[in-house]
Formats: C-alpha cells, sequence, structure tokens
C-alpha cells in the first residue's frame, strides 16, 4: 500500500469529527478508523466531508504503520494493540487535547485546566461564568461536552477546558494560565492498574502550567515536585493559599466571603467554588465578579438536583455520581438533615471497591440497589432491597418515605448498563418520580 495517509483518526464519536474538522481546516485530509460497525458519528461525518474515508470495524494495520500522526478519541485505551503497535513502531500517538495545545501555543489564548474525580463540571462552569462576569470572553469544553478543537473558531481569549483522565493521557504540551485537581478518587478503574496510574494521568496537568492548585484536604492532588504551586482546603489558609475562617473564605488574609451565602450547597461545592474563584484570580478577574457568580449559580442539573418535593418528601436526582466519592460526597452534604435518606443506588461500577461507601452507609435508613453491580453495593448493607428498574426504585422509595425524609439517586456507577448516558438515567428518575401517585410508576 503506497501513498498511505500521514494523519488517522481512531474513533469516531464528537472527539473525532472535532478532529476531522481541525485537520482539514489545517489542509489535512485524515483517515477516520472506528472499531464499531456503525459508530454514532458516521452520518454526519459524510454529510461534513463527504471526501473523508472511514473504515469501521477495526482499526487496520496496514494504513496505520504509514502514518505520521496517531491522534486517538478519549475512549481508546492506549493499550489497544494497535495502538501499542503504533507507539511501539515510534509513530506520534496523541489526542485532541494536544492538538489544541500546539494550536493555543501558536496562536495565543489563555487556558484554565480543571481535572480530578469529582466536581470538574461544576467547577469548570462556575470558572466560565466568572471570567464571563469579570469581562473577558471566555468558552467552556472538553470532557464537559463541546470538544475543545470546536472552540478554536468562537472568537474567544480564555478557554476553560475539563479534563479527563483520558484526555490527559495523550497530552504532553498543554500550558494553562491556571490548573487544578480538584480531588482524586477510585474511577475508571477498568481502564488503570491502580490508583496510582489514574493519578499520574490526571497530574499530567501539572508540569507545563503556570499557576498550579491543589486541594491540600486530598494529598492525592499535591504534585509530587514543588511547582509554582498553592492550594485550597477547609481549614484556614496559611500564606498565599485559599481556606476558610469562621465560616467565610478567606484568600491568605484577606476575607472574600461567607460559605452561607453561596448559591450551592454541601461542603463538597464550598471547596468548588473556592477553587474556582483561585484560579480565575490567578487569571486577573476582580473579586466582585467571581462573589457576584458564587452566590448567583445554583448548580447543573443531574448534580445533587432538587427534582421534586412530594407529599413534604425530597427527591434529588444526583445521576452524575458515576463513581463511589460523589456519593460518598452527596450523603455527607446531608448529615445534618434530620428525615430518613432513601438511596437508590447501583450500575456498572468500572471495576471499583465500594467499600469506601461503608461509612456514609450508615446515614442512610433505606438503600435500594439496581443494575449490573447493584448487587455488590447490596452486600454492604442489611436489609437493602433489590430491584430491576428505576421504576419500582422510586415506587418503593414513595411508599416508604414520610414527610421530611430524602429519596436521593446517587448510584456510584456509570449508567452504560442501563442508560445511554447519566442524562437518560437522570430522566428516568426525574419521570418516575413525576408519576408517583398516578399508577404509572
Ligand atoms: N471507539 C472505538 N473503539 C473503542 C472505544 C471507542 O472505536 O475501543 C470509538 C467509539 O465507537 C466512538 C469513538 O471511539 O465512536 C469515540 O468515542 P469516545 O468514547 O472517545 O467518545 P466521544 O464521543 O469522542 O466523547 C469524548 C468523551 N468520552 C469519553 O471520554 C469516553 C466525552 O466525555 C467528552 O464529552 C467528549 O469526548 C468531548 O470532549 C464523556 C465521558 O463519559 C462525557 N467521559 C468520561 C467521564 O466523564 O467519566 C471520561
Ligand atoms: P465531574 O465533571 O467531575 O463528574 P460534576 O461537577 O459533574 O463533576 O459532579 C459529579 C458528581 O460529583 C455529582 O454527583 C456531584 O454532586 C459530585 N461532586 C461535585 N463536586 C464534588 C467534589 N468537590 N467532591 C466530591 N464530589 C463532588
Amino acid at each position: 500500500m503506497q501513498g498511505g495517509y500521514s494523519h488517522i483518526v481512531l474513533g469516531l464519536g464528537a472527539t473525532g469529527l472535532s478532529v476531522v474538522r481541525y485537520l482539514v481546516s489545517q489542509g489535512i485530509k485524515p483517515l477516520v478508523m472506528d472499531s464499531r460497525r456503525n459508530p454514532p458519528g458516521a452520518e454526519q461525518l459524510a454529510t461534513e466531508f463527504a471526501d473523508v474515508e472511514l473504515l469501521t470495524g477495526g482499526f487496520d494495520c496496514r494504513h496505520l504503520v504509514q502514518a505520521s500522526q496517531v491522534i486517538v478519541s478519549p475512549g481508546i485505551a492506549l493499550d489497544t494493540p494497535e495502538v501499542r503497535a503504533v507507539l511501539d513502531m515510534g509513530i506520534e500517538v496523541i489526542g485532541d487535547i494536544e492538538l489544541f495545545a500546539r494550536d493555543v501555543a501558536k496562536n495565543g489564548g489563555c487556558v484554565i485546566g480543571i481535572t480530578g474525580s469529582n466536581g470538574k463540571s461544576t467547577v469548570t462552569t462556575l470558572v466560565r461564568d466568572m471570567l464571563v462576569e469579570g469581562g473577558k470572553k471566555a468558552v467552556m469544553g472538553g470532557n464537559i461536552g463541546t470538544p475543545a478543537l470546536d472552540l478554536l473558531n468562537q472568537g474567544a481569549d480564555c478557554y476553560v477546558l475539563e479534563l479527563s483522565s483520558f484526555q490527559l493521557e495523550t497530552t504532553h504540551s498543554l500550558c494553562c494560565t491556571s490548573a487544578v485537581c480538584l480531588n482524586i478518587s477510585e474511577d475508571h478503574m477498568d481502564r488503570y492498574s491502580d490508583i496510582n496510574a489514574y493519578r499520574d494521568a490526571k497530574l499530567r496537568l501539572y508540569p507545563q502550567s503556570r499557576y498550579i492548585l491543589f486541594n491540600r484536604d486530598d494529598e492525592l492532588t499535591k504534585p509530587d515536585e514543588p511547582m509554582n504551586q498553592n492550594s485550597f482546603g477547609l481549614q484556614a489558609p496559611e500564606e498565599d493559599e485559599w481556606g476558610v475562617i469562621d465560616g467565610k473564605i478567606y484568600h491568605c488574609t484577606s476575607e472574600i466571603m461567607p460559605l452561607d451565602e453561596i448559591g450551592l450547597i454541601g461542603t463538597h461545592n464550598h471547596m468548588n467554588v473556592m477553587a474556582s474563584m483561585a484560579l480565575v484570580e490567578a487569571c486577573g478577574v476582580d473579586r466582585d465578579a467571581m462573589i457576584a457568580v458564587a452566590k448567583r449559580f445554583k448548580g447543573l442539573p443531574h448534580r445533587c438536583e432538587l427534582v421534586a418535593e412530594k407529599n413534604g418528601v425530597y427527591y434529588i436526582n444526583d445521576s452524575k455520581a458515576t463513581n463511589v466519592g460523589a456519593t460518598v460526597a452527596a450523603i455527607e452534604g446531608f448529615d445534618s438533615h434530620l428525615g430518613d435518606i432513601y438511596l437508590i443506588a447501583g450500575g456498572d461500577g468500572k471495576g471499583a471497591d465500594f467499600t469506601p461507601l461503608q461509612p456514609v452507609l450508615d446515614q442512610v435508613s433505606q438503600l435500594i440497589t439496581l443494575g449490573k453491580d447493584g448487587d455488590k453495593i447490596a452486600k454492604l448493607k442489611q436489609g437493602t432491597v433489590q430491584v430491576k428498574t428505576m421504576a419500582q426504585a422510586v415506587e418503593h422509595a414513595a411508599e416508604e418515605a414520610m414527610s421530611g425524609d430524602i429519596v436521593i439517586l446517587s448510584p456510584a456507577c456509570a449508567s452504560l448498563d442501563m442508560y445511554s448516558n447519566f442524562m437518560a438515567r437522570g430522566q428516568d428518575f426525574s419521570q418516575c418520580v413525576e408519576h408517583i401517585g398516578d399508577g404509572e410508576v
């Protein structure tokens, strides 16, 4: 095979399409391959780029060995045999964020990078809103939804990127104006050998960044080598740190705002707000702008979202809790709640160890489990009710719960065993709640 493609895009989801768009805009026609027979973006590709070739049903090594650059989607593990073979041959393997980083290095722009196991989307949105409030032309993307490369033509001067460990694995030169790793707890253990390998991927964000923020209350987020670092945490700050004194956020000795004026609920969200403030202050946003956003931002859908109050029972959709750490944070957030807590959990655990859930399950009056790994979670608490569908879970909780109680969906698992994504799962929960009492649940 002669005259092969110099650039090959592996994976045709949202990322693959954005990479094709970018390469074509640079005058490069890539070949696209996807291991699925009918990948999700095939129709879109044919509509946008009729002359870009797509090979499906596998990754053809005959093409791969002739490429000079292979751009892989985050959903494809680097130890996929074909990718491994390409790496072993010394062919460059990168991801979309690396392409983005190289473009920004050439054309300018301020980048704020946000990673961590939980809170990324919340902080990414807060940071974008604070920058806009502070008068910057800021856009957000990456793991939160819009692929990073699609942000480049939006006339922005500030890019706020939510970055997953998968995206960071294939990123080498991203230089952020400010960057944070919010926290690290087990996630994606079906793709990493252990938590250290997962942490190593996350901390790839730090080295080139100009202002590095870590979480003082989570040792795993601290850089291994001293860098231009600062920290945030719930204790009083020392020197230039961000922290809390007498229920108020402080930067160093300077008072910023009382925690009880923050629009979001829960201690984990106080941490999210503090991190967002530190990130934007490092980019020159003034305090009034950050405080205004912290006061009015009420949170994203599917994250501890109150979806209904029925007969005095609060129904909370926390479908985005796709790992154990997020569910622990949600339940701990209700530690001063006087009524009973009904927790609906389970789904695809991605190889996680669920035992860190055990302590907060003491706060839960009734655990209801469903999904692929529901039985593993059920073993952690006596009297757990195991069900097959969301409708059964909601029905059971609604029958038992009394005025003042909370029914929360916070699965500690991914949704893919039963739904197309966490949003579909959250919507199913909300619909079941809506139908309580009308015989349709
Ligand atoms: N594919 C293969 N072979 C494989 C795996 C995937 O060919 O072995 C193909 C799939 O058929 C698909 C394509 O690769 O057509 C791309 O899939 P992808 O899984 O990389 O997904 P994208 O649509 O490109 O979406 C990705 C992120 N997905 C993942 O990291 C799994 C999206 O994050 C992100 O919003 C999007 O890029 C834009 O940046 C989602 C996610 O679940 C929300 N992220 C994980 C998380 O938050 O826990 C990390
Ligand atoms: P991510 O983008 O990292 O998944 P989100 O902001 O979407 O983060 O929140 C995902 C889940 O994690 C939600 O259930 C939310 O309640 C919980 N969460 C948010 N911030 C934190 C935090 N700082 N620590 C622990 N859990 C958190």
